[in-house]
């Protein structure tokens, strides 16, 4: 009987083709009321001698059975294994071997060249690149920016806090809402004079829509020097835009803004054209450098002033190449990348 039950078990375990197909023959055999089982079961029944000689035939097909089902369960997983690797298998020669079938090449993404360009005017101004942290803390992004922690200018830039211990000197660790953390530590570490510009990346927790992105680009602009005000930022202005523009038609105007970190401060939009429909785009905030972070930057406002600029590169591609939604430059859609 324990031959004929091992022979047609083990004849069950070679007919799975599947783990899945292999564990029902697991349970048939030896789950609860598998029928190696309830064989083993049946020997409370019997006598001492009789369950011995029973019990050594019944742990020898048990041993029978788990032997031949972990070779085969051995067996599929690693055909499992191979039949995955063989389904993702890329063949990256198979353009070569035939021409019919075009190579895609990577190109830069419009953003990068946009700052790319934006960097190569700046450089001709005069103006040093500088590079900013995009992990920045409380102190730089806020506090040293006449930002201090009970100031509702901290709700207008929604900040997403890093869940990591708080650095006790410079609370808490952020991502950069703007690109203005730069200002301070370029100060502290150049001094004064100062002509750069810090282009990157910068992170709002904030609801998206056509002009408003949670990641996009800023440029920052700082010029410190003695005597400095607000018209050299206009002329600087007015000639990047030129040279950015190139032919193409733009409208810009220059209002009053407020930024705690500048005094007197503005703000520059540019008509932005949707459709038949146009209207003005908020795209730079700028303004004298406040007293308090030359400060805060270890310099003497008694000596020295400036003017810094922060403009939204992102809102500047859109006006460039008449972009209408902001979230298709971050989209990684190659029916938009292949248009530039
Ligand atoms: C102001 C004065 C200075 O002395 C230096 C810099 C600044 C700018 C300030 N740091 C700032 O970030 N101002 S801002 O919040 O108005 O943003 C500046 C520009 O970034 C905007 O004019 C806009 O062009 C762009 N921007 C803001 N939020 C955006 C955005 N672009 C895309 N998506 C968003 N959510």
């Amino acid at each position: 009987m324990p031959e004929k039950l091992l022979k047609q078990a083990l004849e069950a375990i070679q007919a799975a083709s599947t783990i899945t197909a292999l564990k029902e023959v697991e349970v048939k055999y030896l789950g609860r009321s598998g029928q190696i089982t309830e064989l083993l079961k049946t020997l409370k029944d019997l006598s001492p001698e009789e369950k011995r000689s029973k019990g050594q035939e019944i742990q020898k097909l048990k041993n029978g059975f788990t032997e031949a089902y972990t070779t085969r369960e051995r067996y599929l997983q690693k055909a499992e294994i191979d039949a995955k690797l063989q389904a993702e298998f890329f063949d990256i020669t198979l353009n070569q071997i035939n021409p019919q079938r075009s190579l895609e090449s990577g190109t830069i993404h419009p953003l990068s060249r946009l700052q790319r360009e934006v960097e190569q005017i700046f450089a001709e101004m005069g103006f040093e690149i500088a590079d900013g942290k995009e992990v920045e803390s409380e102190y730089y992004n806020f506090e040293a920016l006449n930002i201090p922690s009970h100031h509702p200018a901290r709700d207008m830039q929604d900040t997403f806090f890093l869940d990591h211990p708080t650095d006790t000197k410079h609370g808490h660790l952020l991502l950069r809402t703007h690109t203005s953390p730069g200002q301070i530590r370029m100060m502290e570490k150049h001094g004064a004079p100062l002509r750069i510009i810090i282009p990157g990346r910068v992170f709002r927790y904030e609801a998206t829509d056509a002009t408003h992105d949670s990641t996009f680009n800023q440029v920052e602009g700082l010029f410190i020097d003695q005597g400095i005000g607000l018209a050299h930022l206009k002329g600087i202005m007015n000639e990047f835009l030129q040279r950015f523009f190139g032919d193409k038609e733009i409208k810009v105007r220059f209002r009053p803004g407020y930024f705690p970190f500048v005094e007197p401060g503005i703000e520059m939009d540019m008509l932005w054209k949707k459709g038949n429909q146009s209207k003005w785009l908020e795209v730079m905030g700028a303004g004298m450098v406040h007293p308090n972070v030359l400060k805060a930057g270890g310099l003497d406002p008694e000596k020295y002033q400036g003017w810094a600029f922060g403009f939204g590169l992102t809102r500047m591609a859109m006006l460039k190449y008449g972009i209408d939604d902001i979230r298709l430059i971050h989209s990684n859609d190659l029916r938009f990348l292949n248009q530039f």
